[in-house]
């Protein structure tokens, strides 16, 4: 058993099996700028996401901020504020003005009952998350979407490989924005994707990631520089090998998580959505104090006091964030607020021992007590 239990930890293939994977860079020195490691990746992930186009970039936050911005869009976005700092953060660098959809108290995905009556005339697009790998209602916001001509870029950083209905979670809205980053089901040490079935969008994300450059006498485009290196793309080409054994590992820590503290009054587990293949990413549990007997502040401070690192992803919401300070009224995200002051995020990886899940939950059940 280990003595100290970090909320998750990094997945890294056998250190020959990388060392393999990078030694063609000491004879090509290629390390950059769409190499042969990054095409490599990009075609491999079209065909495990299940998705037509990838365009593969340095994070996941590149991948959202760059979208929005290859759509060159203006006025408000409507998303949700359970999530993590940088999918408000890329509406707001954009100049574009977040608007706050609240969660639905199951899945903590938008609530979309309350999406259209945010819809006004200065709506361009919706951002949902897939929180915790959950999926979004996809129908209704496709429905709404359509009604109201907006563009939909999921944030999709927590749903690597889940499928909904037989199809890649990539495959829906007009864009979906997945993170690598290390703490992810799949990384590439740092890096992100956006999958998108316009063509146009592409090109222009293309230029975004290189500077808007076309061979070396044209720059079309004001782009950035977010290109994933080869490094970075070899860390991915040999993650991938793994990915489908490191997600199976995970549903055991899942399951056994599941067996000590489901249906325990006052305790509120992830919900299992039908037609939907996961990929156990996160275990949320949420903390009714009066139920359970004790609060999230009390489990979180018991479990570090073991050496358990838990962690209250995603509190504070981001329309309380002190950057953005007296522009946003948390009172309009109810659910989002009341879940986001109970939940806890346990800790999940692939290796966790079981046997630690165990002294995980007894640490956990012992607090109501
Ligand atoms: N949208 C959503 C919904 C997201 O959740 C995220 C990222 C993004 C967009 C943006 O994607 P990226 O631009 O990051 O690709 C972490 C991650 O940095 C962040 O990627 C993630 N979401 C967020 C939920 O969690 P922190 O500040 O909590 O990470 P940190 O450094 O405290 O690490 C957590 C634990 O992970 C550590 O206790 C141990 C383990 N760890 C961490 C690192 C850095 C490792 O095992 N290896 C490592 O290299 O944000």
């Amino acid at each position: 058993m280990a003595d100290t239990i970090l909320v998750t930890r990094s997945s890294i293939p056998a250190m020959e099996e990388y060392i393999e994977e990078i030694a063609s860079m000491w004879e090509t020195h290629w390390l950059t700028n769409m190499g042969p490691k990054h095409k490599d990746l990009q075609q491999q992930l079209c065909g495990y996401l299940g998705v037509e186009n990838v365009e593969l970039l340095t994070n996941g936050h590149m991948a959202l901020e760059l979208t929005l911005q290859a759509m060159n869009l203006q006025g408000e976005v409507i998303t949700t504020p359970f999530t993590f700092a940088s999918t408000t953060h890329a509406i707001v660098r954009n100049g574009l003005t977040p608007v706050f959809c609240d969660i639905d108290p199951i899945t903590f995905t938008m609530d979309t009952d309350k999406l259209e009556k945010l819809v006004t005339d200065r709506t361009c697009a919706i951002m949902p998350v897939h929180v915790y790998g959950n999926v979004c209602n996809v129908e209704e916001i496709d429905r709404i979407a359509k009604k109201y001509n907006l563009k939909v870029i999921y944030d999709a950083a927590h749903t690597f490989g889940e499928t909904y209905q037989g199809k890649g979670i990539g495959s829906y809205g007009d864009a979906s924005c997945f993170s690598f980053h290390a703490t992810k089901v799949f990384n590439t040490i740092e890096g992100g994707a956006v999958c998108f079935t316009d063509k146009g969008l592409g090109e222009a994300l293309y230029d975004l990631k290189n500077f808007g450059i076309h061979g070396q006498e044209e720059v079309s485009a004001v782009g950035a520089n977010a290109k994933m290196n080869e490094f970075c793309a070899a860390m991915g080409l040999c993650n991938l090998r793994h990915v489908e054994e490191e997600i199976g590992k995970r549903k055991l820590v899942v399951e056994r998580y599941r067996e000590h503290l489901e249906n325990v009054p006052g305790i509120q587990l992830n919900a299992v959505q039908p037609e939907v293949k996961p990929n156990y990413a996160y275990f949320p549990a949420i903390f009714e104090e009066k139920q359970f007997g004790a609060s999230r502040e009390e489990v979180f401070t018991k479990l570090a006091e073991n050496g358990v690192s838990a962690r209250k992803y995603f509190y504070p919401l981001t329309n309380t964030f002190t950057a953005f300070h007296g522009q946003f009224d948390v009172n309009e995200t109810p659910t989002a607020l009341h879940i986001s002051k109970r939940v806890l995020t346990l800790p999940l990886y692939a290796d966790l021992e079981l046997e630690d899940v165990d002294r995980i939950c007894k640490i956990i059940l012992n607090c109501k007590n």
